[in-house]
């Protein structure tokens, strides 16, 4: 099995995933996968760095899977935005249920009515909690593995409660710099937009998006905050009293990220030899590979080799040693298929000069040092590491067009992601998502200097405006 070149990025991505044994996607229900060994270690590592900065403000929680429709049904447009989603349990064995329950497609209504009996004064406030659980959503759009899914797996979300409107939207800054964060630590390049009112989440005052652009010019929206008002404050009776001894409803938000930063990972990192993972979330972080001729040395070679491996790990690097029979040549590939940021080499001429062999997954060149500069060997991943985010955003800007006519956009439509003046108005940019068929990610936030546009015309009606759209086709 050959992988395809990443140019053809759709098979590549699905042949990846299998090949590196991140996933199966032979499970027999439509748009549920299995993850396997090596993806679920990549898993582990991604999401304990993302717990990890929650950790700081949050506290962990676990709610049940199961919502009775009593609690579902209550906030109207959260409803209307997720009842064509939902999957119902309707009956216990043979028994038909007094009261359906919903898988969770999102915890808002599970956890809100627990809300109501835990926050008494503004003494509970803020209220900060979070769970890495499984939902189900019944998508119609195409599913795929890591990236549509019904049953997605890894859905951290994050829930809080505030006393004022103003907490709540500092919190929703608060979660896009985590977000952030944690996208700068997996080296993956993002932008952020204000989603438009016709695209926010179902029940929110407002939503804030990241978005990345996958290698074939689509964009993917890999996580979102909310603010909820008191929207849900009001529908679940969610009040605390405040400090002049008054009622109160109280102010709400939530954000998410789900498995999608792996597609991210996988798809933005990779190249044709296979993954590319940033050092810290390589579940194997270093190989160290004896190369053997005629078996010249052989127990030097196996010696030293093993001696370097436990220096690695008493550095705390994940790190194997490949002491297979293969030829050098199919170890090379096995690694660099499963993305391994470090190959280590010992030959018969690195125990004659006391020196070893290394080369990093990014760029292949092999490069010798003295034994003793091993433990130099840090400074070098943080290279590697930068190199990689430096290589992503490149990639990201050079797939960002500035545009002044819709006719431009119908042209430029699907390949990358197209900047444009907006005036803001729902009709303009329905018109624009129509005639163009792209998806309008809403008002540019955040414009980095490679970004910055002066005010112009909206590309449809012609004001003045300070805003700047954000058009593509997406996941
Ligand atoms: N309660 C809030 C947090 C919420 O549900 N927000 S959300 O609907 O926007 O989902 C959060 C993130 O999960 C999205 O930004 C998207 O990146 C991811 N996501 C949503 N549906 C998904 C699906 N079917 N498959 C994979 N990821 C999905
Ligand atoms: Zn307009």
């Amino acid at each position: 099995m050959k992988l395809p070149p990443k140019s053809s990025f759709s098979e590549w991505f699905n042949e990846i995933i299998f090949m590196a044994e991140i996933m199966d996607v032979r499970y027999p229900v439509k748009g549920l996968y299995v993850w396997m060994p090596f993806g679920f270690k990549l898993r582990r590592e991604v999401y304990g760095h993302l717990k990890d900065l929650l950790d700081r403000e949050h506290d962990e929680v676990l709610f049940p899977l199961l919502v009775p429709e009593s609690e579902f049904m209550k906030e109207a447009e959260h409803i209307k935005g997720f009842e064509d989603e939902v999957y119902w349990v309707t009956h216990g064995g043979k028994d038909e249920l007094d009261i359906k329950l919903v898988l969770r497609p999102t915890s808002e209504t599970a956890m809100y009515p627990m809300f109501k009996l835990w926050v008494r004064t503004h003494a509970d406030l803020p209220l900060r909690v979070y769970q890495v659980v499984n939902i189900f959503r019944y998508e119609t759009k195409h599913t795929r593995p890591l990236i549509r899914l019904r049953e997605v797996t890894s859905f951290k979300e994050a829930h809080t409660v505030h006393s004022s409107y103003e907490d709540a939207e500092n919190q929703v800054k608060k979660a896009i710099a985590l977000y952030k964060e944690f996208y700068d630590s997996l080296c993956l390049p993002y932008l952020i937009f204000k989603r438009p009112d016709w695209d926010k989440f179902p029940g929110a005052d407002y939503t804030i998006a990241l978005d990345t652009i996958m290698p074939d010019g689509r964009t993917l929206q890999i996580g979102t905050a909310h603010n909820l008002g008191n929207n849900f404050a009001k529908t679940y009776d969610i009040t605390f009293e405040n400090v002049k001894g008054e009622m109160e409803y109280a102010y709400q938000t939530c954000y998410g990220i789900s498995e999608r930063c792996i597609a991210a990972l996988i798809a933005i990192h990779g190249d044709d030899r296979g993954l590319v993972i940033p050092f810290r979330f390589a579940p194997i972080q270093v190989v160290v590979i004896p190369v053997l001729y005629k078996d010249k040395d052989k127990i030097q070679i196996m010696e030293r080799a093993t001696k370097i491996l436990d220096t690695l790990k008493t550095m705390g690097i994940r790190a194997v040693l490949d002491d297979s029979e293969d030829r050098p040549g199919a170890k090379y590939y096995r690694w660099e298929l499963k993305g391994v940021p470090v190959r280590i080499e010992i030959g018969a001429r690195e125990i004659e000069h006391n020196t070893f062999v290394v080369s990093f997954r990014d760029e292949m060149k092999k490069e010798t040092y003295p034994l003793k500069e091993l433990e130099n060997l840090l400074k070098k991943i943080e290279e590697y590491d930068s190199r990689l985010r430096k290589k992503a955003w490149e990639n990201l800007y050079s797939s960002v067009i500035f545009q002044k006519t819709l006719e431009d956009v119908k042209k430029q439509a699907g390949e990358g992601l197209i900047l444009i003046h907006w005036c803001g108005g729902e009709d303009c940019g329905e018109k624009i998502e129509d005639e163009a068929e792209v998806s309008l990610l809403g008002e540019l936030l955040e414009k980095t200097e490679d970004l910055e546009i002066e005010p112009g015309k909206c590309i449809v009606c012609g004001k003045e405006t300070a805003l700047i759209a954000g058009l593509a086709r997406t996941y």
